[in-house]
């Protein structure tokens, strides 16, 4: 998740002085902090540092991260003028994400590497909205005020994203997951309607090559089954539903990655023990278990706790 880095002493050393977009964009830094955590704390695959704002700052679409904040758009796109003028992301601009990748997959050798891209959904989000809200009523009214004006913003966004991950998995990600991180902020029919097939449309840019691709959001227990209806291998789960609940209503048809809740990093050793175990238990009911956190890293997480999580479930779960 997007906090990964942040707990990390090593990390907030190389970032000083660099903004976070541009250390994005420097393929030897994104990929010296893609490695830290690998290192640090033996985890079985790597997440590509990167965010996914970075195929609109590539495209010329004017976009920052502010610290404290998050992604903050200079002019929010609301509008059939503002969709139509949006420019496209070029398969050139995308070269320092390549070499960024390249690097780290030399470097890790036989741990593989996770690439990812924001849904649809989660990208226009920030676009309309301009950074980032609480409930997104300004995606969700546009949706059903001017269907049309949201669907070419939900396809350009599908295309900015379908190409941002494909780079990744063609420069040597081993899997690829779509982030639609607000997505939980949506009721099924609003999914369904509006939302699926721009999603499907982001994965159709990199189906034919073959990587797995999970899909996750957050607050999305009701949306489950439409987000695995997208064509995906795995679904990710957060925090709020258990594993076991989540292959019930998924008919035990996929894998489920998840889902430690953040909350009880910061919790006693033995508190944290003991739901790392429950979550192993209740993940054991689906067809495979690929254990993360069922959202980022909270920045305070002292990192020690994180390396011993990871020790835990390797002698729980050698395999
Ligand atoms: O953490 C890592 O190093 C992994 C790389 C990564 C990923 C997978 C980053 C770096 N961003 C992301 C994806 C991302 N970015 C998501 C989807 C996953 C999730 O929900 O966590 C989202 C929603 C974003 C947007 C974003 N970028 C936010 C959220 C703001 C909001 O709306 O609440 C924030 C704070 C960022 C900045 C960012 N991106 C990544 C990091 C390490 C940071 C923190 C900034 C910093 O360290 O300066």
């Amino acid at each position: 998740m997007r906090q990964a880095g942040r707990s990390l002493p090593e990390y907030l050393k190389v970032r000083e002085g660099v903004a976070m977009l541009d250390s994005c964009l420097r393929p030897e830094l994104a990929s010296e902090i893609t490695l830290q955590p690998v290192r640090r704390h033996d985890v079985d695959a790597g997440i590509f540092f990167s965010d996914i704002v970075i195929p609109l700052k590539l495209a010329g679409v004017g976009v920052d991260i502010v610290p404290g904040v998050g992604p903050v758009l200079d002019k929010p796109v609301r509008t059939a003028a503002d969709v139509a003028a949006l420019p496209r992301l070029t398969e050139e601009s995308l070269e320092p994400i390549r070499e960024a990748v390249r690097l780290t997959v030399e470097q890790l050798g036989k741990t593989p590497l996770i690439g990812f891209a924001g849904a649809p959904f989660t990208l226009a989000a920030y676009m309309v909205e301009g950074r980032p809200s609480r409930d997104h009523l300004g995606p969700r009214t546009m949706m059903h005020a001017d269907p049309e004006t949201w669907t070419a913003l939900a396809n350009w966004a599908a295309d900015a994203s379908g190409l941002f991950l494909r780079a990744q998995l063609e420069a040597g990600a081993s899997a690829g997951q779509l982030f639609d991180s607000w997505a939980g902020s949506l009721g099924l029919a609003d999914y369904t309607r509006f939302v699926a097939a721009a999603s499907s449309r982001a994965l159709d840019h990199v189906r034919d090559l073959g990587a797995p691709l999970v899909h996750f959001g957050t607050g999305t227990s009701e949306l489950l089954v439409a987000m695995r209806d997208v064509g995906v291998d795995v679904v990710g789960v957060d925090y709020r539903l258990p594993l076991d609940e989540a292959n019930r209503r998924l008919g035990g048809t996929v894998p489920l990655q998840g889902n430690i809740d953040p909350a009880l990093l910061s919790a006693p050793w033995e508190v944290l023990e003991a739901h790392v175990r429950e979550v192993i238990a209740s993940g054991a009911a689906a067809p495979g278990h690929v254990l993360n956190l069922g959202h980022g890293v909270p920045p305070e997480t002292d990192p020690d706790v994180l390396t011993r999580v990871v020790e835990l479930i390797h002698s729980v779960s050698p395999e």
